[in-house]
């Protein structure tokens, strides 16, 4: 299932039924008062957040919606039906902005809940409701109120605690496979992972954890350079960053470059994203040299400001892997092995 995290949709709330004008007419007698009955109300389009939803998948295929009209009021004093209200489930973490006026109208970050998006249209009134000692015999009755059509985006933004960062090729993937059992593809290329995935971690001794995995940083990402912008609001919410170096792609001259860079991107794009606590960890230490590489790293790293201790792990042959997990359960509070 492709992942989707973005749509528009439309949705329209019932109109109110109209009210009757209606008169009595019986046997014998020759002038019945009024007895236009009301209209009924217009269904309403309720948002429901719900954890059986992951994703917005099924917008794709239906993206217009509308409640159910009102019934029109009847003679005899009959008011028309209640249209039916129209519930739509969506995932928790679903953000909807009226794509008219740009507002945020809700922010679903809890689990269940259910908000009325568009209220439905009020049921016009009868002409019963006009008589009056002067007005025996009102012949008109009221409309009924439309209902509200609204323009929608929902965006979702993945509800994970850890968010995986670096640059294209780091290993992100490879890692999110060794943990759990997503399955993002891997590929010696960069740019292989186009839509983020999240997988869940069983840490065996606490609760599990979900970790987000996102296309690549480059440089000029903030300014929608490549493709990982489109996903750091994915990231946004998490509370910890993993941040992901290649260990055969550290420059001696410059050890601490790449690292500079995805950093630099964070920053630009938001001040929290960059305050964040991460956890630095160089990766594919099993290969030639790695060890050496990461000594040049850790020599430079402490030189600079807010030292770092950077893990070394290879997602390939899953070393490292268990104390990854004990760090970042430290890192969320969590109950956790001692490092
Ligand atoms: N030797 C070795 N290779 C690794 C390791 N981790 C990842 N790789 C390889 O590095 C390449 C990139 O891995 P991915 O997991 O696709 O990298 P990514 O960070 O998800 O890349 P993008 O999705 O393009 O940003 C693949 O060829 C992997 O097989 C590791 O620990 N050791
Ligand atoms: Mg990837």
């Amino acid at each position: 299932m492709k992942f989707i995290d973005e749509t528009v949709i439309t949705v329209q709330s019932g109109n109110g039924g109209r009210g009757c004008v209606s008169f009595r007419r019986e046997k014998f007698i020759p002038k019945g008062g009024p007895d236009g009955g009301d209209g009924g109300r217009g269904g309403d389009v309720i948002l429901r957040a719900s954890s059986a939803r992951r994703t917005l998948y099924r917008f794709r295929f239906e993206r217009e919606f509308k409640a159910e009209n009102g019934g029109h009021g009847q003679g005899n004093q009959r008011s028309g039906r209640d249209g039916e209200d129209l519930i739509l489930e969506i995932p928790p973490g679903t953000v909807v902005t009226d794509v008219d006026t740009g507002e945020i109208v809700k922010d679903f970050d809890s689990l269940e809940e259910s908000f009325i998006i568009a209220n439905g249209g009020r049921g016009g009134q009868g002409n019963t409701r006009f008589k009056s000692s002067t007005h025996r015999t009102p012949r008109f009755a009221q409309p009924g109120e439309p209902g509200q059509f609204l323009n929608l985006k929902l965006e979702l933004k993945l509800l994970a605690d850890v968010g995986l960062v670096g640059l294209p090729n780091a290993g992100k993937s490879t890692l999110i496979r060794a943990m759990t059992s997503a399955r993002p593809k891997v590929g010696s290329y960069p740019f292989t992972t186009l839509t983020p995935s999240l997988g869940v971690v069983q840490t065996g001794w606490g609760d599990p954890f979900v970790v987000a995995d996102i296309p690549g940083l480059i440089e000029g990402a903030h300014q929608g350079t490549g493709l990982g912008i489109r996903f750091l609001r994915h990231v946004e919410r998490t509370r910890v960053l993993v941040h992901l170096i290649d260990v055969d792609q550290i420059d001696p001259d410059d050890p601490l470059g790449s690292m500079r860079t995805i950093n630099t991107e964070l920053a630009l794009y938001s001040e929290d994203l960059a305050r964040k606590p991460q956890i630095v960890v160089l990766n594919k230490l099993d290969l030639p040299q790695a060890g050496e590489l990461a000594d040049v790293f850790e020599a430079a790293a402490e030189v600079s400001p807010g030292a770092l201790e950077p893990l070394r792990i290879s997602a390939e042959t899953g070393d490292g892997l268990q104390q990854l997990i004990s760090r970042i359960l430290l890192l969320l509070d969590r109950p956790h092995e001692d490092l």
